[in-house]
């Protein structure tokens, strides 16, 4: 599910962090890369535009007090932005009233019976894992297509819940007749699958409306096929217009399609999409949750936790100039102590190390032997001259000692100290070479 999305961000992210440096010009080759993105995702093209503007504004808002680079900046942007699009942050689950009926609602092949057929799992489920079962009735009033009935009866038994066949084959008489008998026999919720047409059609609206007013629904949910794209925005302006809906089902999203519809639904008919179709079988539902999604759609999960908590704490100038001294090999004492000051401003090592790819394996104690070898370094260099921090070469036995006296440590310390700052120089020489650094650290 939004493979497509996500790869072709990807792509804009990783061209971004190889970039380096972002300059005005970047930023508008990178959004440029968004729009082909959402347009080949058949995101309409009013709607990318809208998503494009929302960006440039929040970019413009957020330069002056920001502390993250703009590479980074772009990243966090986009990704709120995303959210907002795909439905906001405080969405919550679905859930169905009791009692409650729900119009199942939608175009010929749309997926209605197979989404009748899967919130009922959906709902049975939920229910189980608080210990409750739920009353549910299946029927239909799809008297369009020969068997639909028959389909639904036996999706039913695989369910394992209820289903009524009304004696009648009148759309208005069935939805009576199935109306009553939820009621008489108490159910807690009717799922009630329709017809659909191929296209968008006066009859099947006036239909709808008819059975509206006879079960008084208290969801109705239109079924959208994600494979249609942009034409599925009409299609729900169309339902919108006439018998009205009160959330979607996005179904085959497992299929190819491209995501445009799901990115776009929310600004353009101002209503949620409650759950996506990912596959063929009854458990194939899953509740859309924006959030979720967005981070799906970006693929960098705790790399946006790591840049959220950069940007509480770190100032901008501060990064990039050591990032820069790293990859220049001009890294100094006195840059390997503003570097153990930043760490110090973001946290614990182990809360940094927990997001750092490959770094998350240190245990409980090295990480606490890291922390305290961290502040002795700190005061070493504390005491140091700006030239010995310069050039630390012209550290000899006698410099050594008044250092040691000044930082409370033995020369030892010191020698442990200038063994690790060559490390870290021969381990910054290897990433360079493998050419990471860049990405690493940006
Ligand atoms: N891969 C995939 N297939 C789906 C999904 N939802 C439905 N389908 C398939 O799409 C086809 C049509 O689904 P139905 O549920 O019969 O569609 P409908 O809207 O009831 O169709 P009509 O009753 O003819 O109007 C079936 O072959 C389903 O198996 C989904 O989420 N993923
Ligand atoms: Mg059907």
């Amino acid at each position: 599910m939004f493979d497509f999305l996500s790869e072709k961000f990807a792509g804009v992210l990783t061209w971004l962090k190889n970039r380096g440096r972002l300059t005005e010009e970047n930023i508008q080759d990178a959004l440029g890369q968004v729009k082909t993105a959402l347009l080949d995702a058949d995101v309409p093209y009013d709607i990318v535009d809208a998503f494009l503007n929302e960006v440039k504004e929040g970019l413009v808002g957020q330069k002056i007090q920001t502390s993250l680079n703009p590479g980074q900046l772009l990243i966090k942007i986009v990704h709120e932005k995303l959210l907002t699009f795909l439905g906001g942050k405080t969405t919550t689950q679905m859930t169905f009233q009791i009692p409650s009926v729900v119009l199942v609602m939608g175009l010929q092949g749309s997926g209605k019976t197979t989404s009748v057929a899967k919130l009922a799992w959906w709902v049975t489920k939920e229910a189980e894992k608080r210990g409750k079962k739920r009353r549910i009735l299946l029927a239909s009033v799809d008297f369009y297509r020969p068997a639909a009935v028959e389909q639904l009866n036996i999706l039913s038994k695989q369910v394992g819940v209820d289903f009524y066949e009304a004696k009648s084959t009148n759309v208005i008489e069935a939805a009576k007749e199935i109306n009553n008998h939820f009621k008489k026999n108490l159910y807690e919720i009717l799922f009630l699958d329709t017809s659909g047409r191929l296209h968008v059609d006066s009859n099947m609206m006036q239909e709808l409306e008819e059975v509206n007013k006879i079960v008084s629904p208290k969801h109705k949910i239109l079924v959208l096929d994600a494979m249609t794209g942009q034409e599925s925005l009409k299609v729900a302006k169309a339902f919108n217009d006439s018998v009205g809906f009160d959330c979607a089902i996005l179904s085959k999203l497992d299929s190819d399609a491209r995501g445009g519809a799901a990115f776009a639904f929310k600004y353009a008919l101002k209503k949620p999409i409650s759950f996506v179709g990912s596959g063929e079988k009854n458990e194939d539902l899953e509740a859309f949750i924006p959030e979720r999604m967005a981070t799906r759609i970006l693929g960098m999960g705790d790399m946006l936790t790591l840049i959220e908590k950069a940007s509480e704490t770190i100032e901008v100038e501060n990064q990039e100039k050591i990032a820069k001294k790293f990859i220049d090999g001009n890294f100094t004492l006195q840059d390997f102590s503003e570097q153990l000051d930043l760490i110090d401003k973001m946290g614990s090592l182990s809360k940094i190390t927990r997001y750092l790819p490959g770094m998350n394996q240190l245990s409980q104690e090295e990480m606490a032997k890291g922390q305290v070898e961290m502040k002795r370094f700190k005061a070493i260099i504390g005491s140091m001259t700006i030239k010995e921090r310069v050039m630390p070469n012209i550290l000899d036995s006698s410099r050594k000692q008044r250092i040691a006296k000044g930082a409370g440590v033995n020369v030892q310390n010191i020698n442990q100290l200038l063994q690790r700052f060559e490390q870290s120089k021969q381990f910054v020489k290897m990433f360079r070479k493998m050419g990471k650094l860049r990405s690493f650290i940006l």
